[in-house]
């Protein structure tokens, strides 16, 4: 059964940064009605990343990949629904496919420089949020929104 409390873990990508772009994505998910449990800016390892793209490992892409992300936003993100309405407010891998709209189709024009990561179901979040957070840095409270939603 769909859950308020479902998660999902959202980076921004350094271009995303560079761009200037950190605070117009998270706003597109404060509007939306999401709730924010927790965000930190930082230097990601390289340890990290290989274990956070770790089913990519075999792309010819994936030491590229690994070598771009290095820093920028990791926020978690909790509400209804909130891993695949993030993924279709993410817009589609490639940029050039990504409707107007969704933050790929809006701020980005290529794969390898796609601004934001979101993950891809609930499973892969949970384990990307225990990746990247530990279980102090998830805020509780309760959202004034609740009650409406
Ligand atoms: P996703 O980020 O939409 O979930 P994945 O297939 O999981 O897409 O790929 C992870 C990331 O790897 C992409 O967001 C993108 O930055 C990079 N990537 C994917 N495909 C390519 C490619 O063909 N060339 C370069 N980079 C790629
Ligand atoms: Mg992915």
């Amino acid at each position: 059964m769909a859950s308020i409390s479902e998660r999902t873990f959202i980076a921004i990508k350094p271009d995303g940064v560079q761009w200037g772009l950190v605070g117009k994505i998270i706003t597109r998910f404060e509007q939306k009605g999401f709730k924010l449990v927790a965000m930190k800016f930082m230097h990601a390892s390289e340890d990290l990343l290989k274990e956070h793209y770790t089913d990519l490992k075999d792309r010819p892409f994936y030491a590229g990949l690994i070598k771009y992300m290095r820093s920028g936003p990791v926020v978690v993100w909790e509400g209804l629904n909130v891993v695949k309405t993030g993924r279709v407010m993410l817009g589609e891998t490639n940029p050039t496919d990504s409707k107007p709209g969704t933050i790929r189709g809006d701020f980005c024009v290529q794969v390898g420089r796609n601004i934001i990561h979101g993950s891809d179901s609930v499973e892969n979040a949970e384990t990307e949020i225990n990746l990247w957070f530990t279980p102090e840095e998830l805020v509780e409270y309760t959202s004034c929104a609740h009650q409406w939603i």
